[in-house]
């Protein structure tokens, strides 16, 4: 899969894409990141990116020509003319559609997926309008510009393509499944056991400074291992994103306990 990433400081990701699974992934040519400087499709003197609002207002905004020049060069055409592809062209913007697991999902089904990351007070709407598919905000804060998003999705889409992930993935993936129906896109959601949130994990020493791993893990019993696993991944989930206990199926005794522990409302 192909990334082309377009931003007026493309320094900026000589460093978050050059570790670890998105490193490798490059290694392998499962993922090809590319990075556009937007100043390179400006025409003049001061190679200028930016202007003032039209109506007035705060801020500057950015142009739209080195964003459509920059895409047009990579042989694709506005959204109209190019149609429903395997290319796809995303605007990061704090206006954007909150970016979730199943997006992620969706974008690594991709040939090639464009990336524009905005600056200033915002990107001439006619970019959203007339050359994305879509604008992503990767969530509710304020950030300065789209890069840090932009790097976001690529590590999110990147673990997602087949092979990225080795042996660490067939790992995760059983533990994912763990005694839950799985949520819409499949079990690779962010959220461990099939929409619940990750069960804590722990290695050795078994006792660090008297702070002791959990019994039941220690035990060797597999049934009592799933157990408490299930148990924490739920308190866990109700003490921090309640939202999700909603979403999903829960068993018999998963209610039970759940119950239980809304009772002592912990
Ligand atoms: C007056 C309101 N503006 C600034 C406080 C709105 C605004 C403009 C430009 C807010 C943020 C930005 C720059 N942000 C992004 O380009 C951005 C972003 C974000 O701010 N939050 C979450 N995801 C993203 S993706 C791109």
């Amino acid at each position: 899969m192909k990334f082309h990433i377009l931003t007026i400081f493309p320094e900026f990701f000589r460093g978050p894409l050059e570790h670890g699974i998105v490193r490798r992934a490059q290694e392998a040519k499962l993922a090809e990141i590319t990075v556009h400087d937007l100043r390179a499709f400006t025409r003049d003197r001061h190679r200028t990116v930016d202007d003032r609002p039209f109506g007035g207002g705060e801020g500057m905004v950015f142009k739209p020509e080195p964003i459509f020049e920059c895409v047009e060069s990579l042989g694709i055409a506005a959204r109209e003319v190019r149609g429903i592809g395997r290319d796809s062209v995303v605007l990061l913007s704090a206006q954007g559609k909150l970016f979730t697991q199943p997006i992620a999902g969706e974008l690594a089904g991709l040939e090639r997926l464009v990336l524009i990351c905005g600056r200033y007070e915002g990107v001439d709407e006619r970019v959203s309008d007339f050359l994305a598919d879509r604008e992503l905000s990767i969530g509710e804060y304020v950030l300065s510009g789209g890069e840090l998003g932009a790097a976001v999705i690529v590590d999110a889409v990147t673990r997602l393509l087949p092979g990225a992930l080795g042996n660490e993935a067939s790992a995760q993936q059983e533990s994912f499944t763990d005694g839950a129906a799985v949520t819409g896109n499949g079990p690779n959601s962010t959220c461990a056991s099939g929409g619940l949130l990750d069960y804590p994990h722990y290695t050795r020493p078994a006792d660090y400074r008297g702070m002791k791993v959990p019994e039941a893990l220690i035990s060797g019993n597999h049934e009592e291992i799933r157990r408490w696993r299930r148990r924490v991944a739920l308190r866990k989930t109700m003490r921090n994103r309640p939202d999700l206990l909603e979403r999903v199926a829960l068993s018999a005794e998963d209610k039970e306990f759940v119950e239980g522990l809304s009772a002592k409302s912990e």
